[in-house]
């Protein structure tokens, strides 16, 4: 699939569309997702423009988990969790809706789904 420059990560990226920030630097951004799956519910996307992991660079591919790692790291003590979920739907056969490489982060995933 063609990369969609107007795609809504993309958008977010660019600052058209309002994002509740978490963490960014050079080549990864990470924000709440807005349709959380469970409390804490992050996403990392790179700044690289990619659909799935197979067109996204190595060097992009590294610095979405470091940025995941910060974040998962920083979710878990902010929700009182020892342990987080990273999860990627890699192509709209696997589930992805957003046409732009992105990693699930979820704080305490299995305990918050064990709560609800
Ligand atoms: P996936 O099914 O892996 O493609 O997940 C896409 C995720 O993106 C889904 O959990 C909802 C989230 N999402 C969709 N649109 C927006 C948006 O405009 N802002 C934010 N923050 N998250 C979004």
């Amino acid at each position: 699939m063609a990369y969609d420059p107007n795609n809504i990560f993309a958008r977010i990226l660019r600052g058209e569309l309002p994002c509740i920030r978490l963490y960014e630097d050079d080549q990864t951004l990470s924000f709440m997702d807005i349709m959380p799956q469970l409390p804490g519910h992050a996403l990392v996307i790179p700044k690289e423009p990619a659909v799935t992991i197979y067109e996204l660079s190595d060097e992009s591919m590294a610095a979405c988990l470091r940025t995941a790692k910060k974040v998962g790291k920083a979710l878990e003590q902010a929700f009182g969790f020892n342990g987080t979920s990273l999860f990627q739907l890699n192509g709209t056969e696997a589930g992805q809706t957003v046409p732009h490489v992105h990693f699930h982060v979820l704080p305490g995933a299995f305990l918050q789904s064990k709560a609800l």
